[in-house]
């Protein structure tokens, strides 16, 4: 019975709510990717936060600082929308630091050049957008709402990151190279973000179903190129594949896929920066418990003085 009218509430498009009835591996595909979603937020401020002391003018370090922060809001919005579903953000919090939740394979590269966060912005946040958008329409209420918000604010950072690469892409010849350079790195994991194959991929099939997931990785990889594509002309930036062709029988860009070997490595802890991402957000974490403990304290001095 409850069963059935769970079924029928994801086939109607009405929302699942946190006291709903449902499903349990439904609860726990939830958790798992609102949780990872939410670990890529906090950890993807990394390589962006790298940047902060050397943007190269004080409008550029008061817009990336801007943006970084914002991915701490939305690190704590989907935290939030994760705890609706019975987890702490404490134990999930743990459950990263100690390598057993994953975060996205991106953040595991490097920010070599002041023009990575110009890439980072245009194509990583692009890729994102094309990934969140469709998330707007989750089955789950909660995690449908916070995309809105997420979505719109990704959308303001894939602009300054087009505009960062437009300006270096019409400066000096240096600066055009360093943006090519760039593009160069951060093509083949950007398309790897939307995850293996949809078939090799373990849940595109029951996440549709439930429509948590909209659609398959290869769609929305298929969607993220068309959109890109016209981009880089407007740019004047090469995308590194010569396997980029219109294909007109199929309305579609053709193009070569990414290597899903190295995807592969890098989910497993074996990219060129995981380790250190993981340190960082460890020893940040460590660093800031004595604000978890003065909060908690607060907190239980003003319950005993309104119980009193
Ligand atoms: N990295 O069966 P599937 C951002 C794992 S955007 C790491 O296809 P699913 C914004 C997957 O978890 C980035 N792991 O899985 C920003 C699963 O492993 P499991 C975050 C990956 O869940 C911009 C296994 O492989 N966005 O942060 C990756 O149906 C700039 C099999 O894969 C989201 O998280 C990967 N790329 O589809 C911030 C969006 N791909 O759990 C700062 C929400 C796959 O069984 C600066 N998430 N895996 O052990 C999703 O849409 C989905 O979870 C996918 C994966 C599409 C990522």
């Amino acid at each position: 019975m409850l069963q059935l009218e769970f079924d029928e509430r994801v086939a109607a498009d009405d929302r699942v709510e946190p006291r709903d009835w449902m499903p349990d591996a439904y609860r726990s595909t939830l958790i798992r990717q609102i949780a990872q979603h939410a670990h890529s937020e906090i950890i993807g401020m990394q390589p962006e936060g790298n940047w902060i002391t050397r943007a190269p003018s004080l409008k550029r370090k008061a817009i990336l600082i801007a943006k970084v922060q914002d991915e701490a809001g939305h690190g704590l919005y989907l935290y939030s929308a994760a705890e609706t579903l019975g987890v702490d953000r404490d134990e999930l919090v743990e459950l990263l630091l100690a390598g057993r939740q994953k975060y996205s394979s991106i953040f595991n590269y490097p920010t070599l050049t002041w023009a990575d966060i110009g890439a980072i912005g245009w194509l990583v946040d692009g890729a994102a957008i094309t990934n969140q958008v469709p998330l707007c329409r989750c089955s789950y209420g909660p995690y449908a709402r916070a995309m809105v918000r997420i979505c719109k604010e990704e959308s303001f950072h894939q602009r300054q990151g087009f505009e960062i690469l437009y300006t270096l892409g019409h400066g000096t010849p240096g600066q055009k190279a360093m943006a090519q350079d760039a593009v160069d790195r951060w093509w083949w994991p950007s398309l790897m973000m939307f995850g293996p194959p949809d078939a090799a991929s373990t849940h595109t099939g029951q996440s549709t179903a439930w429509k948590i997931k909209r659609f398959g990785n290869d769609e929305l990889r298929q969607r993220f190129v068309d959109m890109t594509v016209p981009q880089a002309d407007a740019l004047g930036l090469a995308l590194p594949d010569d396997g980029i062709a219109w294909n007109a029988e199929r309305g579609h860009y053709d193009f070569t896929e990414p290597d899903y070997a190295e995807l592969t490595a890098v989910i497993e802890g074996n990219g060129p920066c995981n380790a250190e991402r993981i340190a960082v957000r460890r020893a940040a974490h460590e660093d800031g418990a004595w604000v978890r403990e003065a909060a908690a304290a607060y907190a239980a001095k003003r319950a005993g003085r309104e119980a009193a």
